[in-house]
């Protein structure tokens, strides 16, 4: 068998990296353990500690049948490291050292580099459990109920993921680094999680839709970058992650795909064309369109933000020394050094947007933010899809990406879903109409009433076409008393 696809299942951590013979490391998981059991009953999902939940469990990472469902009390899921099989003989794919064989330990000279953009990815993942900790005694069905509790759970495992590359590779930092992440709050003003987005709040179901479309898609594009690293233990981390992140974001677009056609057939059966008729929309007593789009300029422009800078010396830094890569790095037919090319890159220059051409080296973050948005736009023609096939005259478009920035070049300016720059007594007198105004999210969670019987809807959802795990319709996919 090749090297990491022997999974020991039956040990306090389950793992495929051979923990039992590595007595340090093994001792440093298990001393960080119960801290995060506590961080995971404070923190995560409120009110469900004891529920048994239809999950599924990566047992092993064979690409064809890694997962096992069955009722777990979240508590006891196992959360386990895994890493993908390891491939004979990787080399690094690009940047300087592009043509040596992949390390199997941290460089000593970008031993700070690797070590932050593990923390800032371990960071973003319980960030998200904090964020969705409330939304289970909202959820529309036990259907969705179960889906958030499955991301949460896998979110979980994601740090476990990046933890223990921190406790593996750097020693003592490592262990602290590792502290630290059960120690920050989403939202805490004293000790914030440290990117933008995820010290947002997740208020309702449709943003949790929202988010695990368009956020958990930057988790994809970031960990995509990463698989690619020429530090072959992250790129094997990742490269199982991009497994479990898969299904979030099926549970983001299918999610919101349902919340369409449930308004369009509402909104046939009573007879309204008119989709900007938000008034008597909402007395069906489902999402108006004209709002689901405000929800969706929201996540989308805060999830731009994760990007970071267009033009980044960061991300030319981590190109050059091979430990981040761009998106599918291994399937594109360039030099993979980027010494000499350009990239264009949107700024803002005086108050005009235009484009310019930068070195190709210091353009990675605007690079995998173009793929990212390229990646979203399907998303978005398959709920266009939905809509016109309902026969409604509404189409969600993607706003332009200067539009509500909080980071990098338009974070200066104000501009509109179009990406005309806006005085901003002009943005404030419109923001309301682009973005969700307070009335509007009060509307919405006013719908959040929750349905926790078998097979019930809430009524602004349709249900979903297929159950998880091929169960039928009137499943249980939450015990929520036993
Ligand atoms: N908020 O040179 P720049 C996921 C800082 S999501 C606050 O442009 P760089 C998930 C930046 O740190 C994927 N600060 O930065 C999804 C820097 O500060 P310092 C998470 C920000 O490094 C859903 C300074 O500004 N993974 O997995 O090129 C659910 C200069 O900026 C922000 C990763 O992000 C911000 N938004 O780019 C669960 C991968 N943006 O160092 C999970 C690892 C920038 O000067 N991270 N700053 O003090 C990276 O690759 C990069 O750090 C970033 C930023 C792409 C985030
Ligand atoms: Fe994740
Ligand atoms: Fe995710």
């Amino acid at each position: 068998m090749p090297d990491g696809m022997n999974v020991d299942y039956d040990g306090l951590i389950p793992n495929n990296v051979d923990l039992n013979a590595d007595a340090r490391v093994r001792k440093a998981l298990e001393t960080w353990h119960p801290g995060y059991i506590d961080w995971w009953k404070d923190m995560g999902p409120e009110g469900f500690q004891e529920a048994l939940v239809y999950l599924r469990t990566a047992v092993s990472v064979d690409p064809k049948g890694w997962a096992r469902f069955d009722y777990v009390r979240m508590p006891d899921y196992k959360w386990g490291i895994l890493l993908a099989p390891k491939v004979e003989g990787r080399l690094i794919g690009f940047g300087q050292h592009r043509g040596e064989p992949a390390w199997q330990e941290v460089p000593g000279e970008y031993r700070g580099m690797l070590r932050r953009l593990l923390t800032i990815q371990g960071d973003t993942e319980p960030a998200s459990v904090e964020q969705q900790r409330f939304l289970g005694k909202t959820a529309p069905s036990l259907y969705d109920m179960r889906n958030l509790f499955q991301v949460n759970v896998e979110e979980g495992r994601h740090l476990w993921a990046m933890v223990y590359l921190l406790q593996k590779h750097f020693g003592k930092d490592g262990r602290e680094e590792a502290e630290d992440l059960l120690r920050r709050r989403s939202g805490n003003e004293d000790s914030p999680r440290m990117l933008g987005a995820f010290n947002e709040e997740t208020p309702d179901w449709v943003s949790f839709f929202m988010f695990t479309f368009f956020t958990d898609r930057d988790g994809k594009m970031q960990l995509e970058a990463l698989a690619q690293s020429g530090f072959d233990p992250l790129s094997r981390t990742c490269r199982f992650m991009l497994t479990e992140e898969a299904h979030h974001m099926f549970v983001g677009e299918t999610g919101v795909q349902r919340v369409i056609e449930r308004t369009c057939a509402a909104m046939r059966a009573a007879g309204i064309e008119d989709p900007s008729d938000v008034e008597r929309v909402r007395a069906l007593g489902v999402v108006d369109l004209p709002t689901l789009q405000k929800k969706m300029n929201l996540h989308f422009s805060l999830t731009l933000d994760l990007f970071g800078n267009e033009v980044s010396t960061n991300a030319a830094n981590a190109y050059n020394s091979g430990l981040k890569g761009r998106y599918r790095e291994d399937k594109l037919d360039d030099d993979h050094r980027l010494l000499d090319s350009a990239y264009p890159v949107l700024r803002c220059v005086d108050g005009v947007i235009a484009e310019e051409a930068v070195p190709a080296l210091s353009a990675l973050n605007m690079r995998l933010r173009d793929d990212y948005v390229v990646d979203c736009q399907g998303g978005v023609n398959r709920w266009n899809k939905a809509i016109e096939k309902a026969g409604v005259a509404f189409r969600l478009t993607l706003p332009h990406v200067a539009f509500n920035r909080k980071i990098g070049e338009f974070s200066r300016i104000h501009a509109d879903p179009e990406g005309r720059v806006l005085p901003p007594e002009q943005w404030a007198a419109n923001r309301d109409r682009w973005l969700p105004s307070t009335e509007d999210n009060l509307y919405i969670v006013s719908l959040m009433t929750p349905v926790d019987n078998a097979g019930g809807y809430a009524p602004w959802i349709a249900s979903p076409k297929v159950g998880i795990d091929n169960k039928p319709g009137d499943f249980e996919y939450v015990k929520l008393w036993d």
